[in-house]
């Protein structure tokens, strides 16, 4: 339980690791790249424009990538997933554009529409809130019969919340399809993973919950992959949840508004960038022939296609309505509220 599932070191070579070994087609593997670069440069985007003054607030989830399309990549589009906040990678999987997460972090009162049309839900700020969530619906799904699972994605921070706990013991009683999917990245804000947890990793904390638990390296994309999909398989033949600890880390600030440099070094973040899992991919891809420089070409040229796209549906926003601050807070608006509107609109008039 300790040793984290590794397919592929940190210098790209294969490991000798076989129970998890999935021979996946060469249209795959270049699927999960894209997915990959795509991922990375979109986040950069994100956090360009919200230093230009474009988005309120932005939550990085570069380091993560692999963690998250590889965990993502094998499920069916049916699963529905239960984000945190950090999830980029999770949502350009799920096919859910750009525009509507920028829409989130701009401010939107509609926190970005259409998620649930993917089987998504909306992003959960209330740090573990997201884990029940899961819970629930897996219990609805079992109910009616569907084949379906869920996947709460939370982080090592979330782990000490009492939702936490609650979710996981009743997936267990209940045999409830569904996957914790534990992003250990190290930190919650600026609290390290050494506090969260006395035991020797999160892992761990499946014993105590009668549910098996499993660490797979986070920054090993086809690991991340092969763990989910045994542990969506187990889901999907009734077996019940699955606790995975994927052990990866944070390169960027908590948020935009963080300043990691307060309490973590420099020397940390060297360790980390040599285990980055992009490098660590691309590496592995070309020394089994895959990955060619057309193929190169045409990641970057969609990058930079979907970067663009991102820019302009932000840059190009019409302001919002001051009226939608006071919409849909109550079903009929208060006499306070209603005066608060009147002087708000005067004062712009
Ligand atoms: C219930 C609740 N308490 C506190 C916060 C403030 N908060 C925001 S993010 C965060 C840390 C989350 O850490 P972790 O779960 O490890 O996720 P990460 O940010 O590392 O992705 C906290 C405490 C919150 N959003 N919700
Ligand atoms: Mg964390």
């Amino acid at each position: 339980m300790d040793q984290p599932v590794q397919l592929i070191g940190p210098d790209g070579t294969a490991t000798a690791e076989s129970r998890y070994r999935r021979d996946l087609p060469p249209e795959t593997l270049v699927w999960l790249y894209e997915n990959l670069v795509v991922t990375r440069d979109l986040d950069a985007e994100f956090v360009n424009l919200q230093r230009q003054g474009e988005l309120a607030l932005y939550a990085s989830c570069r380091g993560q990538e692999a963690a998250q399309i590889g965990a993502a990549a094998c499920l069916r589009k049916t699963d529905w997933l239960f984000p945190q906040f950090r999830e980029l990678g999770v949502l350009m999987v799920r096919g859910i554009a750009p525009a509507q997460l920028a829409a989130l972090w701009r401010g939107s009162w509609h926190g970005g529409l259409d998620f649930t049309s993917k089987c998504c839900a909306p992003v959960a700020i209330p740090i573990a809130t997201n884990a029940l969530h899961a819970v629930g619906a897996a219990m609805a799904a079992q109910r009616l019969g569907e084949d379906s699972l869920t996947v709460a994605f939370i982080g090592d921070g979330a782990t000490s919340e009492g939702d936490s706990h609650e979710a996981m013991n009743m997936a267990s009683v209940e045999k409830a399809p569904c996957v914790f999917y534990i992003q250990n990245n190290q930190w919650a804000i600026s609290v390290p993973a050494s506090r969260q947890y006395a035991a020797p990793t999160i892992a761990h904390r499946a014993i105590g919950y009668g549910m098996p638990g499993i660490r797979v390296d986070g920054n090993d994309i086809l690991a991340c992959y092969a763990v989910m999909a045994e542990a969506a398989e187990r889901a999907r033949a009734g077996d019940g949840p699955t606790l995975i600890e994927a052990v990866t880390y944070r390169m960027e600030p908590h948020t935009t508004s963080d300043d990691a440099t307060r309490y973590r070094t420099a020397a940390e973040l060297a360790e980390w960038s040599a285990r980055d899992p992009i490098t660590r991919y691309r590496r592995y891809l070309r020394d089994i022939g895959v990955l060619t420089e057309r193929v190169e070409h045409r990641v970057e040229a969609r990058s930079v296609r979907l970067r663009a796209e991102l820019r302009d549906s932000v840059v190009g926003a019409p302001d919002p309505d001051v009226d939608e601050l006071f919409d849909h807070v109550y079903a009929e608006i208060t006499p306070e509220l209603s005066a608060q509107r009147a002087q708000l609109r005067a004062e712009l008039a």
